[in-house]
């Protein structure tokens, strides 16, 4: 583990402030179930977020989940299979089904222009995924919830501070979940929260967050048991404090990792967005072997040879799970499948030395063949 370079490295705040941060729990032996920290990091991130509503939760993939359930949905949900195991087994293990649409090649979000079509009688909702940072086509998929009167769940696991026409982008669609995982932009060791536009769905996921309880007398809802503890609620204030000096960090690494690899033939990375705040999340390239000279596998295997961890997020397709017993068709997101066969995440996080970046850089485009 100690000379590799992984794909990412959890930031961590000093050890000291954690410890501070702590502290008083052990006099309060009070370490979950929404306790004081729950609650000071809850505000803070209202407030960084820019959201007007907003709960949180053990993880992000239970953000998904119990969003679902509170949404009361039934029938078919659209979504992409170019993303985390997460959002697919949120639809599915709420018994929904999930009908796949295809991707945008150049931001790898839902192809909005294929949405239309896979609507029927039984859809309830579109499940858009926000990937690598980059935000969908917000405004088309408004256009259509609002045409066929469907419920937007957004999987914001991937935008986290992300700002969109100066909004947070947690402010669209009925839900944004993010994942506050360790792997994350921004951690709170596990965790995740919601954000939502109604208050009557907020008092749903607060109960169904604690196995549907609603008072000590009252059990309403089949809940589940997603909480977040008071630990993780500690980390989460303090690298709060740092995220932004974080964000701008990543940001000097995008820069390094484009002023070698922009521009070169047979390389596509992530687009710049208009009037999108980027948190600079993942840095993805899609290799042309034909172009390009390498293909993508060739690429990661020459990164492992020099203990660098690259990683295919995302492939392969959920779609093509062998959970799902080939009930789907991965043929059907021809765009999702062609990309997830060359898409290489390459290592990203605050703290990477820029000569790191130089050397990966350096491994990547001695890779073609001459
Ligand atoms: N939706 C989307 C689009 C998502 O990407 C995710 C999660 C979710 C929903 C669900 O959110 P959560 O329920 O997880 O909050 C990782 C993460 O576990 C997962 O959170 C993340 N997406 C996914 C994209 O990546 P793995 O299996 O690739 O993680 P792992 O353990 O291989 O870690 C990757 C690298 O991170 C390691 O090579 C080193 C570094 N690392 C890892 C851990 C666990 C650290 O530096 N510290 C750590 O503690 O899934």
């Amino acid at each position: 583990m100690e000379n590799k370079i992984l794909v990412t490295r959890s930031s961590m705040p000093p050890y000291e402030e954690y410890i501070e941060e702590i502290k008083d729990m052990w006099d309060s032996h009070w370490i979950t179930n929404m306790g004081v920290k729950h609650i000071e990091f809850q505000e803070a991130l209202k407030k960084y977020l820019m959201v007007e509503n907003i709960d949180l939760l053990t993880n992000g993939h239970m953000a998904l989940e119990l969003s679902m359930q509170a949404l009361n949905l039934q029938g078919e949900v659209i979504t992409t299979p170019f993303t985390f195991a997460s959002t697919t087994h949120a639809i599915v293990r709420n018994g929904l089904k999930p009908v796949f649409c295809d991707i945008d090649p150049t931001d790898f979000t839902i192809d909005v222009s294929k949405i239309e079509k896979l609507i029927t009688d039984r859809t309830c909702a579109i499940a858009p995924v926000h990937v690598y940072g980059n935000i969908c086509n917000i405004e088309e998929i408004d256009r259509l919830a609002r045409k066929y009167d469907l419920k937007v769940i957004y999987d914001a696991a991937h935008t986290f501070g992300v700002q969109y026409k100066g909004k947070g982008i947690g402010e669209f669609g009925d839900v944004s979940c993010f994942s506050f995982h360790a792997t994350k932009v921004f951690n709170s060791i596990e965790g995740g929260a919601v954000c939502f536009r109604d208050v009557h769905f907020g008092e749903k996921i607060y109960d169904l967050k604690n196995f549907g309880i609603h008072d000590a007398e009252s059990v309403q809802a089949v809940g589940a048991n997603a909480k977040m503890n008071e630990f993780c609620a500690a980390m989460g204030i303090c690298n709060l404090r740092h995220v932004d000096e974080e964000i701008a960090k990543r940001k000097i690494v995008v820069e390094r990792y484009k002023s070698y690899l922009e521009g070169i033939n047979g390389l596509q990375l992530s687009p710049v967005q208009d009037d999108v705040k980027s948190n600079y999340a993942y840095f993805p390239v899609v290799f042309d072997e034909k172009v390009f000279g390498a293909s993508r596998n060739e690429v990661f295997a020459a990164l492992a040879e020099h203990g660098i961890g690259a990683r295919k997020y995302f492939y392969p397709l959920t779609n093509s799970f062998e959970c799902f017993h080939g009930e789907y068709d991965i043929n059907e997101t021809p765009v999702a499948l062609k990309i997830s066969k060359r898409v290489l995440t390459l290592p990203l996080y605050a703290d990477i030395s820029l000569e790191d970046v130089d050397k990966i850089c350096d491994i990547v485009l001695k890779c073609r063949k001459q």
